[in-house]
C-alpha cells in the first residue's frame, strides 16, 4: 500500500488480487485506479497501474479474436461433440476415433478450445468435436446446442446427472460411453451391460486404452448419420471401395442421380447384390429401396 493511501483504495487492492478472470481483473484493476492517490508521490505507482491495465486490454482483445475463429467452426457434414466431466477421457477418446492429436493430461480442464478431427468409417465422414468440458468458461453451449449428436463421456452412472442438464436444447441423438472401462472387474462390467439393459440407455462400455468398443462406438455414429453406404459395380469387374453415401430408403435411381445427373434416364438394367436383395445379382427396377452395404451394378445403353 502506498504511503497516504486511503482505505478504499486497500480495499480496491485487495479485490484486484482476489480476481480470477481477466474480465474481473480489468474492472478492479479500473477501480483500483480511481482509487489511487493522486500526487506527486504517487505517479509512479499510477503509471504502472495503467502500463499493466494496458496489457489485460491487449490480452482480452486477442482473446476475443482467437475466439472468433473458434466460432467460426463450419459445420461439415454430421457433426458431432464430446461432451463430460474434465478428466472423462474425451481428448483420449477423439484420437481413437480420428487422427486429430489433442493434449491429453491427468490434470483436469486440459482442453481449453474445441478440438476438430474427422471420422473416416469405411468411406463415410463425421466431423467430431472434442468440447472443453463442463465447468470450463470456454464450454460452448452453441456447438451442444446445434450438433447433429453429442457424445457423452462419462465414467460413471452419477457423472450422468451433471451432464444432462446441458444437452436439453439438442434436438439430435445422444450415446453414451462410459469410459475407462480397464479399471473395472469382469464382475462390475457385467453389472454396466446389466444397468445398460435395464435403463435402455443408448450406450457403449469404452475404454480408449484397451480400445474395447471403439469400432461399435464408429458404427454407433454412422447408425445415427441415417445414411447408407452404397458400393457401385462395373460389369466384370470387382466392387468399389469407396462407398456412394445417400440417405435412408434412397432408391436405384437417387443412387445412379447421385454419380451422374441424368445417369437414370440411360440405365438398360440394374443388378443389386446385398442386404436389399433376395439373392446376388438380382435384376431390379429404378424405384428399388437400397439397404446400406448394398452392391450395385448399372448397365448402360
Ligand atoms: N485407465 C484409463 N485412463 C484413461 C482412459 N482414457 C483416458 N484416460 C486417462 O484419463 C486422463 C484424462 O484424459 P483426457 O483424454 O485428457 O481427458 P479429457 O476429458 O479430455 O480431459 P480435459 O480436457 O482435461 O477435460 C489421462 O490421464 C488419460 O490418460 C481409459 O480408457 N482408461
Ligand atoms: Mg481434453
Amino acid at each position: 500500500m502506498p504511503i497516504n493511501a486511503s482505505y478504499e483504495y486497500f480495499n480496491a487492492e485487495k479485490a484486484y488480487l482476489e480476481a480470477k478472470t481477466l474480465d474481473e481483473k480489468i474492472a478492479r484493476l479500473e477501480d483500483l485506479i480511481k482509487a489511487a492517490p493522486k500526487h506527486k508521490s504517487s505517479e509512479n505507482l499510477l503509471k504502472e497501474l495503467r502500463t499493466r491495465l494496458k496489457k489485460f486490454q491487449e490480452k482480452k482483445e486477442k482473446a476475443k479474436k482467437s475466439s472468433k475463429g473458434k466460432k467460426g467452426i463450419r459445420k461439415e457434414g454430421f457433426q458431432c461433440i464430446l461432451l463430460g466431466l474434465p478428466n472423462s477421457g474425451k481428448s483420449s477418446l477423439l484420437t481413437k476415433l480420428t487422427n486429430a492429436q489433442p493434449k491429453i493430461s491427468p490434470y483436469p480442464f486440459t482442453t481449453y478450445q474445441p478440438e476438430l478431427g474427422t471420422m473416416d468409417h469405411y468411406g463415410v465422414k463425421a466431423q467430431i468435436i472434442d468440447l472443453p468440458s463442463i465447468g470450463s468458461e470456454n464450454l460452448d453451449q452453441g456447438l451442444i446446442n446445434t450438433a447433429d449428436c453429442i457424445i457423452i463421456v462419462i465414467e460413471n452412472l452419477q457423472d450422468l446427472e451433471k451432464i444432462i442438464p446441458f444437452t436439453l436444447k439438442n434436438q439430435g441423438s445422444k450415446i453414451i460411453v462410459f469410459n475407462k472401462t480397464d479399471l473395472l472387474s469382469s464382475d462390475q462390467i457385467r453389472k454396466l451391460d446389466a444397468t445398460i439393459k435395464s435403463k435402455k440407455l443408448n450406450a457403449l462400455p469404452i475404454s480408449t486404452f484397451s480400445g474395447l468398443n471403439i469400432e461399435q462406438l464408429k458404427e454407433k455414429i454412422f447408425y445415427e448419420m441415417h445414411v447408407i453406404r452404397i458400393y457401385t459395380k462395373e460389369p466384370g469387374k470387382s466392387s468399389s471401395n469407396i462407398p456412394l453415401v445417400l440417405k435412408e430408403k434412397s432408391s436405384v435411381k437417387d443412387a445412379a442421380e447421385s454419380i451422374l445427373k441424368g445417369l437414370s434416364n440411360k440405365i438398360k438394367e440394374t443388378r443389386i447384390s446385398g442386404p436389399s436383395s433376395k439373392f446376388p445379382k438380382q435384376k431390379v427396377g429404378l424405384t428399388h429401396i437400397l439397404k446400406d452395404k448394398d452392391v450395385i451394378e448399372f448397365h448402360t445403353r
